[in-house]
């Protein structure tokens, strides 16, 4: 696929150098004791300046995540990234995750790390993710992060994926569980892998994309490429937004890369896949074709 958005200005572009946090081992001293999160913080890729300190927002839908939210976002603010910040957009949860991601952004983060984003009832993934990307661009991400709440999406593959949209100059990278060395968790229940195996075949044969993991919700985009893809215009509410956004991609030529994640079973919590939104999900790729015109030049081969 080619490219048609413009990238970062060429002249910051540092060499793409990737290091695992290994000091203390390599000094012949007992390493220092670790939380779950600055376990998972050691594994993440250093990057070079000015990659480390780009303005990263990570947009993150939550209905019903209080017992993951404070897991996930220690560990996101523990990677080697210290302008990153959280954007939490919460559908007015029972459960009170609103209000928790309040206490911590108060009490914990700070307001200028993370912030949320509280919506009146349970709209969709895909309507949370409209108004939070938006929210996100107005307020200075040069880069915005789609990430679920529930530790599915391994955190410390952001600074990696960072590295590979800066290195490669792409306008989106796809944390994939189905590129080369990508996984699913083995708890995965069966069905959910074989519905999410049959999503992504009916999905790529139906609008001809060539995108391994075309219903993968972690993500990282540019800005330029998202104001390109005008996210305001999405007419997905749930799921399907995911894919709306790849089709959205490849008819205005953008350049897609995929790398590996391991994918987990969610930590904590039920699943919010309901049958509207496997309908929705469904039946989208049809509207997308119909739309096709609108939506950009046909994929060049
Ligand atoms: N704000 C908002 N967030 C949502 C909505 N539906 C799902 N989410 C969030 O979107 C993310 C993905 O939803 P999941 O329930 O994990 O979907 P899934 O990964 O297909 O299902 P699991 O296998 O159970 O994890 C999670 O962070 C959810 O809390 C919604 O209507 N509004
Ligand atoms: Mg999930």
């Amino acid at each position: 696929m080619t490219r048609s958005a413009s990238s970062g200005s060429a002249e910051q572009k540092p060499e793409l150098m990737i290091q695992r946090d290994s000091r203390a081992v390599s000094q012949g001293q007992a390493p220092p004791e670790r939380t779950p999160a600055g376990v998972r913080a050691a594994q993440a890729v250093r990057l070079p300046e000015p990659w480390a300190s780009s303005a990263v927002t990570v947009v993150m839908p939550t209905y019903n995540e209080a017992d993951n939210l404070p897991a996930v976002l220690e560990a996101l603010f523990a990677l080697p990234l210290p302008a990153l910040r959280v954007l939490v957009v919460d559908d007015n949860s029972p459960d009170g995750t609103g209000d928790l991601a309040e206490r911590l952004a108060r009490e914990e983060y700070g307001p200028e790390r993370l912030s949320v984003l509280r919506r009146p009832g349970k709209q969709g993934l895909g309507r949370a993710y409209v108004h939070g990307i938006t929210h996100a661009l107005e307020h200075g991400a040069d880069f915005v992060v789609q990430m679920d709440a529930d530790l599915s999406h391994p955190p410390e593959a952001v600074p990696q994926m960072l590295g590979t949209l800066l290195s490669t100059e792409a306008d989106v990278v796809i944390g994939s569980r189905y590129a080369t060395g990508g996984k699913l968790a083995e708890n995965w229940a069966p069905h959910r892998k074989a519905l999410s195996a049959w999503a992504n075949f009916y999905v790529r044969v139906l609008l001809h994309l060539r995108i391994r993991d075309v219903t993968a919700g972690f993500k990282i985009w540019r800005r330029e490429t998202l104001r390109a893809i005008d996210v305001a215009g999405v007419a997905s509410n749930g799921y399907s937004f995911q894919v709306e956004m790849n089709y959205r991609a490849v008819r205005l030529g953008l350049k897609i890369v995929e790398v590996p994640i391991r994918f987990e079973e969610r930590h904590d919590g039920q699943s919010k896949m309901s049958l509207g939104v496997q309908l929705e999900s469904a039946l989208m790729p049809f509207r997308l074709r119909r739309l096709a015109g609108r939506l950009g030049a046909p994929p060049r081969e």
